[in-house]
């Protein structure tokens, strides 16, 4: 399996994030990755390289997953939080206010001035903190999703997008749960534009993948499913329920598996079955999994119970469908164990594949 790997990932280290009233150390940090690198340099699964630069691409699917008014206020806001005040080059910057939907009559369509304010507009949670090399590393990241997608394109079996920070929670104008840019949407995006006629996702995150869900609620041509804690008592609380099936042409290309806190490989895996005859039922001829090893019986903030020895077998579960596939790196906070977790994963695909 070819590995794309994100060189400039460290240039976003989010300091704190705030919980429950409290500004606490972040769980999202670069040694995540570094892990997992580590464990391929063990266990070489193939090439790992660095995406070379195909702007023009990048730039094309990006606008076709995000907003351009997101994309725009992303890009710009660690210059615009330091320019409010220039003390705040010593913070990360995180919203404090918001506005509700416009049932609460708040405005969305004015971009306040302030640019602190202006974060409120776009973040959905005051846990993402933004760094000054925040849009860079994400921006970095998007182009490793793409060219994974390229690469599966041009013939390779699979390609893993390693990068951080992670993708699943960011939608098309919103960013959140320490993702800023949705690399699993823009592989998906890209191999629908590489000829894919029927992509399916599925996301085996401990979190619900909100904004993939949301970026494909209303399209027939991108099937989302999603494993994950139940949004009664899990993050991101506000979406994720089993009743989300889809929207106006997207009616049945969207399914959510939630699972109570504590819930155990077999049940979890019984969820892994039906998501993957969901994917096959669909027809998918390419399919996009968002690696989350969060699941993980020891991961600080998630409920699941699976075991490191768990994990060769959902890699081989995937392999199964028989698709060409792109996995994107997403959340997995145990971070001495998410290296093995996640190649036991990878490597249990190619086993199979
Ligand atoms: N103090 C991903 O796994 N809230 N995101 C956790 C813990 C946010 C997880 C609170 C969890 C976001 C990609
Ligand atoms: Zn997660």
């Amino acid at each position: 399996m070819l590995t794309l790997l994100n060189p400039h990932h460290g240039l976003h280290v989010g300091r704190q994030e705030m919980f429950r009233g409290r500004l606490v150390d972040s769980h999202e940090v670069p040694a995540r990755l570094t892990h997992v690198l580590d464990e391929l340099r063990r266990r070489p699964l193939g090439e790992v390289r660095e995406p070379g630069a195909d702007t023009a691409a990048l730039d094309a699917v990006l606008n076709t997953v995000h907003e351009p008014r997101y994309l725009h206020c992303l890009r710009n806001a660690w210059a615009d939080w330091v320019a409010l005040d220039p003390a705040n080059a010593a913070v990360d910057a995180l919203p404090s206010v918001w506005p509700l939907p416009h049932r609460h009559g708040f405005r969305h369509d004015r971009e306040p001035a302030n640019a602190a304010a202006r974060l409120g507009l776009y973040a959905f949670d005051s846990g993402t903190p933004l760094t000054a090399g925040s849009w860079a590393a994400a921006h970095a990241g998007a182009a490793c999703a793409l060219a994974a997608a390229q690469a599966v394109l041009a013939g390779e079996r699979s390609a893993f997008a390693l990068t951080r920070p992670p993708g699943h929670h960011a939608g098309p104008g919103f960013y959140g749960g320490y993702c800023f840019l949705n690399n699993a949407a823009i592989a998906a995006q890209a191999l629908r534009d590489g000829g894919h006629a029927r992509v399916a996702v599925l996301d085996v995150d401990y979190h619900h993948g909100n904004g993939t869900q949301t970026v494909f609620y209303e399209r027939a041509d991108v099937l989302t499913l999603s494993i994950h804690g139940d949004p009664r008592t899990e993050y991101p609380f506000f979406l994720g329920h089993a009743d989300e099936t889809g929207a106006g042409a997207g009616e049945g290309f969207n399914r959510n598996w939630p699972l109570p806190r504590g819930t155990g490989t077999a049940a979890w895996r019984a969820a892994l079955d039906e998501a993957l005859q969901a994917a096959s039922d669909f027809g998918a001829s390419a399919l996009v999994v968002p690696l989350g090893v969060d699941t993980f019986e020891g991961d600080p903030i998630s409920g699941f119970k699976l075991r490191s020895g768990d994990y060769p077998g959902v890699g081989a579960a995937l392999a199964s469908l028989r698709l060409p596939t792109v996995f994107t790196f997403e959340g997995g906070y145990a971070v001495a164990q998410a290296g093995v977790n996640a190649v036991n994963v990878l490597e249990g695909f190619e086993r199979a594949a």
